[in-house]
Formats: structure tokens, C-alpha cells, sequence
């Protein structure tokens, strides 16, 4: 019998990727389902082959440097890799990879009820009913936004943003996307291409995001470009929070340029802002795009197809560096 590999699962992941892990490795689990700090990744490196963390394990540069050279591979429990400095996991000759595909119906889904949610008043409404402060009835009370036939602009129009499009077309949304590049006719089904954000946000009533965070996309949704949105528009995150400066998007609230957002991911996580909360248009959500039970299994065994290709020396298929 060849030796298992030894396999830190850096987070509780469901039941059925636990068992088949157990089944092929020899797994190391993090009983408190807790953060490990830097510090505490290094000495773990030490003691395993690979590690199948979250995006809440943070690998950056410094970290990576004193990564012990045993640990051969991280894969990722995750589509987003923004939490691993690649190039210096690269430069260690560590290879990552992550879960794309798997998560894209179920982050859309979540992108829709945020999309709905703000529009329709859903968290005002739900708070009014549980609380006992509805008590009257009238044909101007809780008025929203209608979303039916109104244009939605994706911004970044990958597998997450391409299930969003389909998602939006289904309530007679025009879509629109920006992307780093134009979509093949097949693929666009007929959303109408902008080649930079500006021009996307100068047409849409909704703005859905759904890029990684990159330096180049730090940022994004600042003041400047909020301010591009026609009045009384809608922003939805279910990407990443570093994607908006969330001061601005607080003032954007504040003035009306934004008509309500949606919001799933925050600078800080968990936590979120606690500025948003005075502002019922805001409806959030604590980053759970992808926390379905389907959804959870099969990031597990994409990861575990990963690391089981790398161990059978062949190249992972989402390899990443
Ligand atoms: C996950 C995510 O919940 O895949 C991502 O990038 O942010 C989420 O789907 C998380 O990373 C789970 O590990």
C-alpha cells in the first residue's frame, strides 16, 4: 500500500467531502473550524504534503516565504484566490489550484435574491412583519423598484456572470456586460458588449459584479464611477468586498444616487460594515454565495479531484500556479 499523502483541511467542509478526503489521505482537521493565523500555516506546512483551505486562510508573500518545503500543494476551496499571493506561491514551486464552475449557479442564485431583495424592499419588509410594526396597509406603502424589463450590466461576464445573464433575461432584463474581453456571439446571446465600465455603468439601472479582486479591480466601484449610474440605481456584490470603496458607496446610499445595493461581501469578513446598517435599502447577506448543500459537496470534490490528479502525477485541471 503506497503512503497517503497528508492533507490539512484548513476549515469544516461538508460530511461527504470529509469521508471521501478521509478515504484517500491522511487528514489533519481544524476541530474549532477556527481562523489559523499566519504563523499557525507555517508550522502546520511543516507536518503535511497539501493543504485545502478557504479563502479565510490567508497566504500572502510573507507567509509563503516560510512555508515549509514539504507542502507541495494548496488546493483551494474556493473559485476566488485573491487570499494567495500566486506569484510567490509559483516562485516556491507550490502549485494552487481552485473550484471554478461549481459555484456558479448557486452564487448567481444569491446574486438574484440580492438583486430582488433591494428592489423589493425584502429586508424592510421582513423586519416590519417579524417585529410587529405592520400595522397598516395602503396602496403607497413599501413601494420598490420594478426589475422586469429594466437593463442589468454584468461586470465581468465569467461563468458566475454568464449564469447572472441567464438568470436576469428570465425577468426580461436587457443585458449588458463589460468584460476584459467581448464574449463570442454564442456565449453573449445577444447582451450588448461595453468595452470599458464607465460606458457599462452609463447604461444599466442595475449593476451586478462578478470579477475576481485583482489590483486592477481593487476598487472598482468608487465615487467616480458610481456617480455614472443613472439616479436610483441598484449595485449588487456578491464577488469580493474590495471591489467597492464602501464610503463611497455609503454616500452614493445617502444621496440617492444608488436606489438600494445588495451586498454578500464586505472588506471586512466576517463583520461586514456596521455603517450599513442604518440604511434598510442596503440588503446584506454574510458572504453565502456559494453555501448551498449541493453547491458545498461539489467544491470539496473539486478540490479533491485536484489534489488527486497531482498526486497521480498528472496536472490538476484547475491549476492556477
Ligand atoms: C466560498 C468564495 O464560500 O469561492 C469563493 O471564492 O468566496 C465562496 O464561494 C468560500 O471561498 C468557501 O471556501
Amino acid at each position: 500500500m503506497p503512503v497517503k499523502p497528508t492533507l490539512w483541511i484548513s476549515r469544516k467542509l461538508s460530511d461527504n467531502t470529509l469521508a471521501r478526503a478521509a478515504r484517500d489521505y491522511e487528514v489533519i482537521l481544524n476541530a474549532q473550524d477556527r481562523v489559523y493565523s499566519g504563523d499557525e500555516i507555517i508550522a502546520m506546512s511543516a507536518d503535511v504534503d497539501a493543504i485545502l483551505p478557504c479563502h479565510s486562510e490567508l497566504f500572502s508573500a510573507d507567509v509563503v516565504a516560510r512555508l515549509s518545503d514539504r507542502l507541495k500543494i494548496i488546493a483551494n476551496h474556493s473559485v476566488g484566490v485573491d487570499h494567495c499571493d500566486l506569484g510567490a506561491l509559483g516562485a516556491r514551486g507550490i502549485v494552487v489550484t481552485n473550484t471554478p464552475d461549481v459555484l456558479s449557479d448557486a452564487t448567481a442564485e444569491i446574486a438574484m435574491l440580492l438583486l430582488l431583495g433591494a428592489a423589493r424592499r425584502a429586508a424592510e419588509g421582513d423586519q416590519m412583519v417579524r417585529s410587529g410594526a405592520w400595522t397598516e396597509w395602503s396602496p403607497s406603502f413599501m413601494v420598490g423598484t420594478q426589475v422586469t424589463g429594466k437593463r442589468i450590466g454584468i461586470v465581468g461576464m465569467g461563468r458566475v456572470g454568464q449564469v447572472m445573464a441567464r438568470r436576469a433575461r428570465g425577468f426580461d432584463m436587457e443585458v449588458h456586460y463589460h468584460n476584459r474581453s467581448r464574449l463570442a456571439d454564442e456565449l453573449a446571446h445577444g447582451a450588448v458588449y461595453h468595452d470599458t465600465v464607465e460606458g457599462l455603468l452609463a447604461n444599466c439601472d442595475v449593476v451586478s459584479l462578478h470579477c475576481p479582486a485583482t489590483p486592477e479591480t481593487t476598487g472598482l466601484m468608487n465615487a467616480q464611477r458610481l456617480a455614472l449610474l443613472p439616479a436610483g440605481a441598484i449595485l449588487v456584490n456578491t464577488a469580493r468586498g474590495a471591489l467597492v470603496v464602501e464610503d463611497d458607496l455609503l454616500a452614493a446610499i445617502e444621496t440617492g444616487r444608488l436606489g438600494a445595493a445588495g451586498i454578500d461581501c464586505f472588506m471586512t469578513e466576517p463583520g461586514g460594515n456596521p455603517k450599513f446598517a442604518a440604511h434598510p435599502n442596503i440588503f446584506m447577506l454574510p458572504h453565502i454565495g456559494s453555501a448551498t448543500r449541493e453547491t458545498r459537496d461539489a467544491m470539496g470534490f473539486r478540490a479533491l479531484d485536484n489534489l488527486d490528479a497531482f498526486f497521480a502525477g498528472r496536472e490538476p485541471g484547475d491549476k492556477v500556479a
